[in-house]
C-alpha cells in the first residue's frame, strides 16, 4: 500500500569496538571488535561476547564501570541496489539512539544525535553509494559527555551522589538510582532502517475526542505528515503544498463494522461525528471499549495505470476509546483537590509507580510489559504512573494499559534535579516532547501529562534553589512554559500538571497536604495517618527481593543482612539502618536467622503499604488517589517494589491487592478510637452484614455484634465506632478486634507485635496436589496472625492466591498454589510443600516469641 521502500538494519550484522581514550580499558578489549545487535546496547553486546558479566550478578557492576567511560563505535555494511543519486530522497531513520553520537556513511558525517527520547532521520542521498555502503555510529562516553556539558553549562544540584544525569537526554537511572546500579550504556536502542521515500507519509495520527453534548461525540483526527522533499534532518511534520493530498479516515467498531468514513484535503482536520459510542472506562468502573481508526493518505497524482483513481501513499491504523477526562482542582474549604474525573465520574486512583523494568531499555519484552501490567491489574489497580527518571515506554505498554483499563499518568523525563535550559538542550527537549505527545495522544489510557518528578520540590524544598548561581536556569521553563504549550497544541484534551509533588501554585509548598499531589516520604508506617493529603502520588517502604531471586544473583555465603553483597544492593539514603533495622526493631522481636529477617522485612513493607493505602481510601473523597512507590524493579536489590525484577510477587503485593479491593472493610483510628470503614468503589450499592468481635489473643470471644449496612456506590462509610460497639480492651497486649464479611476480614491490634502475647501458632497444613487446582488447606488451632506460605523458597517463582491472612482458632482456609510455567509437581516438591515450616506468621515475633 505504501510508497516507502525499506532496508532494515535491525539485525545482528553489526560490530562494536572501543574507540578514543582506551588506555583504561581491559587488555582483551583493546583493538577488539565484538558482534553487536540492533536494537541493543554495548553492555548486552559485551555480555554476549563474555567480556563482562551481567551487572545483576555478584559485584559485576563494579567490574564494568569502564564501559560507560569510553567511546564506542558501531559498524555495519549494507547493499543499495539502485543508484542513490537517482532517488530524490533517501533516509537513515532510527527510532532511538542512546545517546550522544556522530553518524557517518562511507566516511561522510551525515548527522549527530543527543537525545534518546525521539527518533532521528538523516538524509543520505549524497553520501550513499550504489552497491556496498559502510555505516558507522560513534557514541560518546555518556559519563564524559555529561561531565563536559556540566563544565560548560555550570554545575547544578542533582539528587544523590550520582553522575550529573540532567546534562543529557538519556534514561537518568542508567547513571544509578536509590534502587538500581550504575550502568551508563550506549547503543542503538530503536529500529534502524534505510528508507527510500519519494512522497509524503503519515508520521502521527492524533485523534482528539470531544463530547459535544450528552451522547454526541466528535473525533478530530489530526494527521501529521512527514514530507521527504524537505530533506530535513528531523522528523518534524510538514506538508508539501504542491501535491494534492487527500486523507481518508474510517472508524470501525470492534466487530469491524464501519461506523463512519470521511475524506478531506490533507491540510484539514477530519472531524468524525459519532453518536452513543460505547465508552472506555478505567478498570473497575466499566468495560474498556475500543474502536478501530484507520487513516489513508491518498494522492490524485495518477500513476499511468490507474486513471481517475486516488493512489494510496501511506496508511495507518490505531485504536481509540471514547472517554472524557478532566481533573478537579477547584479550590474548596480545605485547599485544592486533585481528582480524576472520567466520563463525569470521580475516580479514586489506585495504583503504583513504574520504573524501567530492566537495566537496559532494549531488554524489555512485550511479555514483560504484559506480565507486570497484568500483575497491576490483578492487584485491583486502575492507574500506573510512568516516573520521569526512566524512559518513555514502547507502544505495547500503552496498548496494554488501554486494554486493561489502567489509566496512565505520564511524566516527562525529568527527575529529582535541576536541568539546564540553554540551547541546544531546550530545543532538543521540545522535539522530544512533540514526538512523545503526538505518539501517545490517541491512547484512552493516557490521562495526564506531568512535567516531571520532584524537580519543583527539589528546587523549593531540598536546598537546590540556594545552591544555584544567580540567574542560573533549573528547568522552570520546561515545566511552566514549554511542556504545557506542547501539550495544549498537540493534545488539548488531556490535562497537564507541571510536576509532582505540586500544590497547584509555583510558589507554595509542593508537599502541602491540602493542595494538589503529594509525595509522602517524611512519614512512615503509622505516621501516614498523621495527614490526609488530597492525592498521594508516591509513598512506600523498602524490602528485599524474594529469597529465590536473591539466591539467583548471589552466592549462598552472601545471604546475610550486612554481607558485602547485600550492602552493595542497598542504595537508599542512610542504608539498612534506617530502611530495615529501625522499623523492624520497633515492631518485632528480633529475628534469629537471615530467613526470619527476610520474612519480617517483607512483612513490614506489607504492613506499611496496607496502613497507608487503606488510610487514604478511607478518606475519600478528601483524598482521591494513592499511588505506591513502586510497582517493579530492575535488578535484585533492596527496593520499594512489590514485584521483584524476576516478576516474583513480594508479600506486599498481596497486601496491596487486598487494600485495593473494590469493596474494602478496614479499621482505622479516629483519634484513638478504632473505627470500621467500608469503602465501596463499585457502581452498585454494597448491602451486607458484618460480624464484629473483640477477642483475647488466645481466641476467647469477649464481645460480639452483628451489623447490617448499605454503602452507596463510589462512597465510603465510617460505619462503626468499635469502642462503643465492643467495649474497651482490658489488656491491650492480649486482645484484638476483627470484623468479617464472608472471606474478608479487617483486624485491629492495640499494640505492636513485640508487645503482644500471641500464642505459639498451632495449625494443620495440608497440600492437595490436585492437577487443575493444587492448593493448601490450613486449619488453625490458635490465632495465627499474618500467615504466609513461603512457597517461593522451595519452588522458585511459585506463589499462592493469598498471603498474610489472619485466622481464628478452628477456622480453615484454602489457598491456591500457582506454579511457574514449565514446572511440574514431582514427588520431592510435593513433599517439601507439605512441611509445616512452609507457613510462617507474625506470632513468632511477638513478646512471647513463639
Ligand atoms: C522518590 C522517587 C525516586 C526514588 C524514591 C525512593 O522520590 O521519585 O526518586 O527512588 O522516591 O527514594
Amino acid at each position: 500500500m505504501s510508497n516507502i521502500a525499506t532496508i532494515s538494519l535491525s539485525n545482528d550484522d553489526w560490530t562494536v569496538h572501543a574507540v578514543g581514550n582506551i588506555a583504561k580499558i581491559p587488555d582483551n578489549v583493546q583493538g577488539e571488535s565484538f558482534p553487536a545487535q540492533v536494537p541493543g546496547c554495548v553492555h548486552t553486546d559485551l555480555m554476549r561476547a563474555g567480556v563482562v558479566e551481567d551487572p545483576n550478578l555478584g559485584f559485576a557492576e563494579e567490574a564494568q564501570s569502564w564501559v560507560g567511560q569510553c567511546d564506542w563505535e558501531y559498524q555495519t555494511t549494507f547493499i543499495l541496489p539502485d543508484d542513490p543519486t537517482e532517488r530524490s530522497s533517501l533516509f537513515l531513520r532510527c527510532d532511538g539512539l542512546d545517546t550522544a553520537a556522530i553518524i557517518k556513511l562511507n566516511g561522510d558525517a551525515i548527522g549527530e544525535a543527543e537525545n534518546m527520547f525521539h527518533p532521528h532521520c538523516y538524509p543520505i542521498h549524497k553520501a550513499a553509494l550504489a552497491g556496498r555502503n559502510e555505516l558507522n555510529i560513534r557514541f560518546r562516553s555518556p559519563v564524559r559527555h555529561v561531565r563536559e556539558r556540566e563544565a560548560k553549562l555550570g554545575w547544578r544540584p542533582v539528587n544523590g551522589d550520582w553522575t550529573p544525569y540532567p546534562f543529557i537526554r538519556k534514561m537518568a537511572c542508567n547513571f544509578g538510582w536509590d534502587w538500581g546500579p550504575k550502568v551508563p550504556t550506549v547503543g542503538i536502542c530503536g529500529d534502524l532502517r534505510i528508507e527510500a521515500c519519494d512522497a509524503p507519509r503519515i508520521e502521527h495520527i492524533r485523534p482528539l475526542i470531544h463530547r459535544t453534548e450528552n451522547d454526541s461525540w466528535r473525533v478530530d483526527v489530526h494527521v501529521d505528515l512527514f514530507h521527504a522533499c524537505e530533506n530535513s534532518d528531523s522528523v518534524s511534520p510538514s506538508i508539501n503544498a504542491k501535491q494534492a493530498l487527500v486523507l481518508r479516515t474510517t472508524l470501525r467498531d470492534s466487530e469491524g463494522r464501519t461506523i463512519i468514513t470521511q475524506e478531506a484535503d490533507s491540510s484539514k482536520i477530519i472531524s468524525l461525528d459519532v453518536t452513543s459510542p460505547k465508552l472506555w472506562w478505567p478498570a473497575g468502573y466499566g468495560e474498556q471499549h475500543m474502536y478501530d481508526l484507520s487513516v489513508e493518505l491518498l494522492t490524485a497524482d495518477k500513476p499511468r495505470s490507474q486513471k481517475n483513481a486516488l493512489h494510496t501513499l501511506d496508511a495507518r491504523r490505531t485504536r481509540i476509546g471514547f472517554r472524557t477526562i478532566t481533573i478537579d482542582t477547584e479550590p474548596d474549604a480545605l485547599g485544592s483537590p486533585f481528582s480524576f474525573i472520567i466520563n463525569d465520574k470521580p475516580i479514586f486512583a489506585k495504583g503504583a509507580n513504574w520504573i524501567p523494568p530492566t537495566l537496559f531499555s532494549t531488554d524489555v519484552t512485550r511479555d514483560l510489559y504484559a506480565q507486570l501490567l497484568t500483575a497491576a491489574r490483578d492487584a485491583n489497580m486502575n492507574m500506573i504512573r510512568v516516573w520521569g527518571g526512566g524512559f518513555y515506554p514502547h507502544d505495547r505498554f500503552y496498548e496494554l494499559c488501554d486494554e486493561l483499563g489502567l489509566m496512565v499518568w505520564q511524566d516527562f523525563m525529568f527527575a529529582c534535579a535541576t536541568y539546564p535550559e540553554e540551547e541546544p538542550y531546550f530545543s532538543s527537549v521540545e522535539k522530544e516532547a512533540r514526538h512523545q505527545v503526538a505518539r501517545l495522544t490517541g491512547h484512552p489510557s493516557v490521562v495526564l501529562w506531568c512535567g516531571g518528578n520532584e524537580c519543583v520540590w527539589a528546587h523549593h524544598g531540598w536546598g537546590f534553589k540556594e545552591k544555584l548561581a544567580e540567574n542560573q536556569t533549573w528547568g522552570e521553563r520546561f515545566y511552566h512554559e514549554l511542556l504545557p504549550a506542547v501539550c495544549e497544541q498537540l493534545d488539548s484534551t488531556t490535562p497537564y500538571w507541571p510536576n509532582t509533588p505540586y500544590s497547584g501554585e509555583p510558589d507554595t509548598d509542593p508537599i502541602d497536604p491540602d493542595r494538589g499531589t503529594r509525595h509522602t516520604w517524611d512519614r512512615r508506617i503509622e505516621e501516614y495517618r498523621e495527614i490526609v493529603p488530597r492525592f498521594v502520588a508516591e509513598f512506600g517502604h523498602q524490602s528485599p527481593p524474594n529469597l529465590s531471586t536473591l539466591t539467583a544473583a548471589l552466592p549462598p555465603n552472601e545471604l546475610q543482612i550486612d554481607s558485602r553483597a547485600m550492602v552493595h544492593r542497598q542504595r537508599a539514603t542512610a542504608g539498612n539502618g534506617v530502611q530495615f533495622q529501625e522499623p523492624l526493631s520497633e515492631w518485632f522481636a528480633p529475628p534469629t536467622s537471615f530467613n526470619e529477617w527476610h520474612f519480617l522485612a517483607q512483612l513490614m513493607q506489607a504492613r506499611a503499604l496496607s496502613i497507608g493505602l487503606q488510610w487514604l481510601r478511607a478518606h475519600s473523597p478528601r483524598c482521591m488517589g494513592a499511588l505506591l512507590w513502586q510497582l517493579n524493579d530492575c535488578w535484585a536489590g533492596h527496593s520499594w517494589a512489590i514485584v521483584d525484577h524476576l516478576g516474583r510477587r513480594k508479600l506486599a503485593y498481596h497486601a496491596v491487592r487486598h487494600s485495593f479491593e473494590p469493596r474494602l472493610l478496614t479499621i482505622q483510628p479516629i483519634g484513638e478510637i478504632p473505627t470500621l470503614f467500608a469503602v465501596n468503589d463499585t457502581n452498585d450499592v454494597w448491602s451486607t452484614r458484618i460480624t464484629a468481635q473483640r477477642r483475647t489473643l488466645s481466641g476467647e470471644t469477649l464481645a460480639k455484634q452483628y451489623f447490617a449496612f448499605d454503602v452507596p456506590p463510589q462512597s465510603v462509610y465510617a460505619i462503626l465506632n468499635l469502642q462503643d460497639a465492643l467495649g474497651l480492651p482490658t489488656k491491650r497486649n492480649s486482645e484484638l478486634l476483627h470484623c468479617d464479611i464472608g472471606e474478608q476480614r479487617a483486624t485491629w491490634l492495640f499494640n505492636k507485635d513485640k508487645e503482644l502475647s500471641l500464642p505459639r501458632p498451632a495449625y494443620d497444613l495440608r497440600f492437595i496436589p490436585d492437577k487443575c487446582k493444587p492448593r493448601f488447606e490450613i486449619t488453625a488451632h490458635s490465632i495465627i496472625l499474618d500467615a504466609a506460605l513461603l512457597v517461593d523458597r522451595v519452588l522458585p517463582g511459585a506463589d499462592v492466591s493469598e498471603q498474610l491472612f489472619t485466622l481464628m482458632p478452628n477456622e480453615t482456609k484454602s489457598v491456591n498454589l500457582r506454579i511457574p510455567k514449565g514446572t511440574s509437581l514431582d514427588k520431592e516438591t510435593i513433599q517439601t510443600l507439605t512441611q509445616p515450616s512452609l507457613l510462617v506468621c507474625a506470632n513468632s515475633f511477638s513478646a512471647t516469641r513463639n
